[in-house]
């Protein structure tokens, strides 16, 4: 009797562990318990096999519906579009049925009515491009290893790779990500390698039933290094020969390749220039070895060079004289701001100027700059705030989406990219939030013109509600409603501006520490480093101030903007203060809209950063009873430490600069905890052990 009953409360305890255990890995498209429902397709490929196995397992509809999938051609529907109704998907093509499905599948998890709807992706190419190096390794990468290469010698395609690379796919697909860049934009050689290319044929297989295509990005020296040729110069016959027989076996390989992603004469990479070539002349020898195949060169305009007094300026110089100069199909493949993914930054100038060449926006969705995978930061405000910034280049209106969709320039190709955050952690990105990101940037990339505030709220719903066999939330729909998501869509819409706050508030920009990327180091500048890698570069602290001056007075990068944007950044009564410090160096007494100085209006962003940090961490650990144990447990500590880092960088910044503008920090704010000294002679990282107990690598550089 006594063995029975501590047989069963063993019994309980684990079956109530495993119900609220949730490693993450399901992402947003968690098991529900569905509905039975008769689907009715055409077509009995692969990819029509997991429109009807979706439906099968997830539907959420009236019980024993029937619906049915029709491939048919209707004028208002683009080729990946669709048009729903409760109980019929129509497509002219089958990945338009994939994503109307998806769609279908959402809005009835969503709990939302399914009327009759056609939608449209805003763009061709949604892509991802993932940093990951053939060893393995991921540049900027935080949630673990390469999800697609194992490094040399580990070459064998297992089950398990298999498997991944589906879960991968399905989850691109759900949100209509339509392409995978396999491998960094620093590109190896070796990835153009038989062997490689055995790899990449092996995934291309496994992506293509979902409706992605592959793409590679190449070495531009890859003639030279790969090939074994004289010279990589791209009016070279010989190297554009090369190119066309690698691409003639990739093709062979994978019928349905994308193209090139290239970084060129970019941060110490080869490319046209060596040989005294343009940008133009490089990707056209490119995209026309790619033409007949109908392949792509997304040709990245991210370059600077030590020389130039501000770094923000020349993409823009560099690659304005060559606008029209670029064959179709290249893509000039742009970051949203025109120095480097920073917290925040305002658009990049070349948006809506280069009116006779195509330009794609390049996101970047692993948090780099903004927390790594340690801190909660919800990226959409973001990408929203630039696509919705107008660039008035066509006129009011002519925002960055318009610019780059092509709704204004009628551009033969359009594409968005997001550089992934993806990887072999459990739950695919290391921080459960992050998973948002890589929701977002989809969804966003299918419409660019939807709300963040939707955004949070679909994903939120699809992770961590009532639909699947919860029986934490289940029957408390109200509750979870008011207690759950109310205040954790809140935290997450601000999230953004939070770190804007506790990292570099009011347009100050590039102060970290070091190449990591993560804690503050605005002293950063050792000898014999470039200027434009250290951040007194960038926020020009001097006693009687600080910010970049980037009016006509100082760099004139205003002037790279169109009117009436140039003359509002120049003005300082017309500036946004978001961008103050980006575009002005301003006394340190100078009045804000606040009435505060600027000394004291940075103090309280900076605290102000830190306070909400110390809000979500209740927020979150008030969302206790309605989550599994195991996802709020990974939050509460991964919070633990962003209150903890958000405390040092407001501590290492206001420290710094009150060397320079000698003022109290305001006495209502709370006093700083750590000493400059320390924060400047250790690497903020090194003092404060993360809570995974993950230890830094010391970067090199900047
Ligand atoms: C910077 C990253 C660097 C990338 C580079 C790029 O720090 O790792 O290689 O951008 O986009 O943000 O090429």
């Amino acid at each position: 009797m006594k063995t029975r009953v501590i047989i069963n409360i063993f019994l309980f305890a684990v079956i109530h562990m495993v119900a609220k255990a949730d490693n993450g890995h399901d992402l947003w498209l968690r098991k529900t318990i569905a509905n039975p429902v008769k689907v009715v397709g055409t077509g009995k490929s692969q990819k029509m096999a997991i429109a009807m196995e979706e439906l099968n397992s997830r539907w959420l509809g009236e019980a024993d519906a029937t619906v049915t999938l029709t491939i048919s051609p209707d004028k208002r529907i683009k080729p990946d579009g669709y048009r729903l109704t409760a109980n019929n998907v129509q497509a002219t093509t089958e990945s338009g049925i994939l994503y109307g499905v998806y769609e279908l599948l959402r809005l009835q998890q969503t709990k939302q009515h399914v009327g009759t709807l056609i939608s449209n992706p805003s763009y061709q190419y949604r892509l991802l491009n993932h940093w990951d190096n053939l060893d393995g390794s991921v540049e900027r990468g935080y949630a673990g290893r390469s999800i697609f290469w194992k490094g040399k010698g580990n070459t064998a395609v297992t089950d398990d790779d298999r498997s991944r690379w589906a879960g991968y796919a399905r989850a691109c697909a759900s949100i209509g990500i339509n392409g995978s860049v396999l491998n960094n934009v620093n590109a190896s050689p070796e990835v153009l390698s038989a062997a490689s290319l055995k790899r990449v044929k092996a995934i291309a297989d496994v992506l293509r039933p979902y409706g992605i295509r592959t793409f590679l990005s190449v070495n531009f020296s890859s003639p030279k290094l790969l090939g074994g040729l004289k010279t990589s110069d791209p009016l070279d016959p010989s190297v554009a020969r090369w190119w066309a027989e690698k691409i003639k076996e990739i093709y062979t390989l994978v019928p349905d390749f994308g193209g090139f992603v290239v970084k060129a004469n970019s941060e110490g990479q080869p490319g046209p220039q060596d040989f005294g070539r343009t940008h133009a002349e490089g990707a056209n020898m490119l995209a026309d070895a790619l033409k007949s195949r109908g392949g792509i060169v997304m040709w990245r305009a991210f370059v600077y060079s030590s020389t130039d007094k501000d770094r923000a300026r020349q993409a823009y110089n560099e690659f304005m004289p060559l606008d029209g100069k670029f064959h179709d199909n290249v893509i000039i493949q742009v970051k949203n701001g025109p120095i480097d993914f920073q917290p925040r930054e305002p658009f990049s100038p070349l948006f809506g100027a280069m009116k006779r060449t195509s330009v794609m926006n390049e996101l970047q969705i692993t948090q780099e700059y903004l927390g790594h995978s340690k801190q909660l930061v919800f990226l959409s405000t973001m990408w929203e705030e630039c696509l919705k910034s107008d660039t008035y280049q066509e006129g009011r209106g002519s925002t960055v989406a318009r610019c780059t969709n092509g709704s204004i320039f009628g551009n033969k190709y359009t594409a968005i990219a997001g550089v992934a955050n993806t990887g072999l952690d459990s739950n695919w990105t290391g921080h459960d939030f992050a998973q948002a990101n890589w929701y977002a940037f989809g969804r966003l990339a299918w419409n660019d013109t939807l709300s963040s505030a939707q955004i949070a709220d679909e994903w939120l719903r699809l992770t961590f509600g009532s639909n699947d066999q919860n029986e934490i939330t289940a029957g408390k729909d109200e509750l979870w409603n008011t207690e759950f998501l109310k205040p954790v869509k809140e935290m997450m819409l601000s999230s953004r501006e939070t770190a804007v706050n506790y990292s570099m508030p009011l347009g100050l920009h590039h102060i970290f520490a070091a190449n990591h990327h993560y804690g503050p180091g605005p002293w950063y500048a050792p000898t014999g480093v470039r200027p434009d890698w250290t951040p007194p570069y960038y926020h020009q602290a001097d006693t009687i101030g600080i910010g970049f001056n980037r009016t006509s007075s100082g760099s004139k990068a205003v002037s790279q903007y169109h009117q009436p944007l140039a003359s509002q950044f120049e003005d300082l009564n017309a500036c946004p203060e978001i961008y103050l410090l980006w575009f002005h160096h301003l006394p340190w007494s100078y009045k804000m809209r606040s009435g505060r100085t600027l000394w004291d209006e940075l103090c309280f962003r900076y605290d102000r950063g830190v306070q909400q940090v110390r809000e979500y961490q209740k927020i979150w650990d008030k969302s206790r009873d309605y989550i599994d144990q195991e996802r709020f447990l990974r939050v509460q500590s991964k919070l633990k430490q962003q209150a903890r880092d958000a405390q040092v960088w407001k501590d290492g910044c206001l420290l710094y600069f009150q060397q320079f503008s000698r003022r109290p920090i305001p006495y209502e704010l709370e006093r700083p905890v750590y000493d400059l000294g320390l924060l400047e002679s250790v690497n903020p990282l090194y003092i404060i052990p993360s809570a995974d107990g993950e230890k830094e690598i010391i970067p090199n550089h900047y």
